[in-house]
């Protein structure tokens, strides 16, 4: 507990390492039990494995380049919280995990929500990577931010991913450009696809039970999966209390009365939310725009 604040924040050195670089690697975040109850569940699950779905759909564009696999794109679990008792347990207790208190509260302060539902992303030898994104601190569009001021961090959108599988040097997987969650300039689209500057990006080799936790602004994407093994991590995403990213597990309803009103009068009492939002136009009219252009 840090002496000026009631309540858990992280260490210095964490800190000091966030700040520093985006992303924080914290080593045995689960025990060897949370870990195999959580691949136990997945087992179990096994005929819910789908795919990841748009944007991340890229099949075949990275042939002869560096992101290349043999196929796209990952396989994928999500809905775990609803699943059947006792199988959903191990991903509702990851929801508020006590050790995860300290590392929301000093990235986001006090009060902090789960944004988009829950994703495991699964891999298998051949599995074709993905291209790096995350904006850095070139636009300030108010939700993927970083800020400092003071002594304190603040993120818009921040991933957890909990590793249910080891990653070693060289599997593939995720990998970040450390400090681009600071850049000031756009990040040139060959060091996107790995085509130049492959120094600048690191590639993170953890084990289970490790966490990686990252602001979405910091520049990141995946190395096709070149492991043995299957690569499986566990991602919930948070952001502060005031902020609403993607669709999430809530639900909101519009009163009967905005039905009568005009497309654009009803778009301005949406509930806060980025992705397929109706956007009013220069004209007053509304349009889902496609995704890259609805922030
Ligand atoms: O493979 C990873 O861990 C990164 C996934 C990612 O960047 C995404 O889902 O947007």
């Amino acid at each position: 507990m840090n002496e000026r604040e009631q309540y858990p924040t992280m260490g210095e050195r964490e800190k000091y390492l966030f700040d520093l670089q985006g992303f924080l690697l914290v080593r045995n975040f689960l025990s060897t039990t949370e870990v195999k109850a959580l691949n136990e569940s997945l087992d179990a699950n096994l005929d819910k494995r789908g795919e990841y779905g748009e944007p991340n759909v890229i099949s075949g564009q990275w042939q002869g380049r560096p992101l290349e696999g043999r196929f796209s794109p990952f396989r994928h679990y999500s809905g775990m919280l609803t699943w059947e008792p006792p199988l959903c347990q191990p991903f509702r207790n990851l929801l508020a995990h006590p050790k995860l208190i300290p590392y929301l509260n000093t990235l986001m302060g006090r009060g902090w929500k789960l944004d988009h539902g829950v994703d495991v992303l699964s891999s298998t030898a051949g599995c074709e990577g993905l291209k790096l994104h995350g904006s850095g601190n070139t636009t300030f569009n108010g939700s993927r931010f970083y800020a400092y001021q003071n002594g304190t961090m603040r993120c818009g959108l921040i991933v957890c991913q909990y590793y249910l599988t080891d990653v070693s040097s060289g599997d593939g997987g995720l990998c970040v450009i450390p400090g681009s969650h600071k850049a000031n300039f756009s990040c040139p689209e060959d060091i996107l696809t790995l085509e130049a500057n492959e120094e600048v990006v690191y590639h993170i080799p953890l084990v289970a039970g490790d966490l990686v936790i990252f602001n979405e602004a910091t520049t990141h994407g995946t190395l096709p999966w070149r492991g043995k093994g299957e690569r499986r991590t566990v991602l919930y995403r948070y952001t502060p209390k005031y902020l609403h990213y993607a669709g999430g597990i809530y639900q909101t309803r519009l009163p009967e009365w905005v039905s009568e009103l005009t497309e654009a009068q009803q778009a301005v009492l949406e509930p806060p939310y980025i992705y397929n939002r109706p956007l009013i136009e220069a004209d007053g009219e509304t349009l889902v725009r496609p995704r890259r252009e609805q922030e």
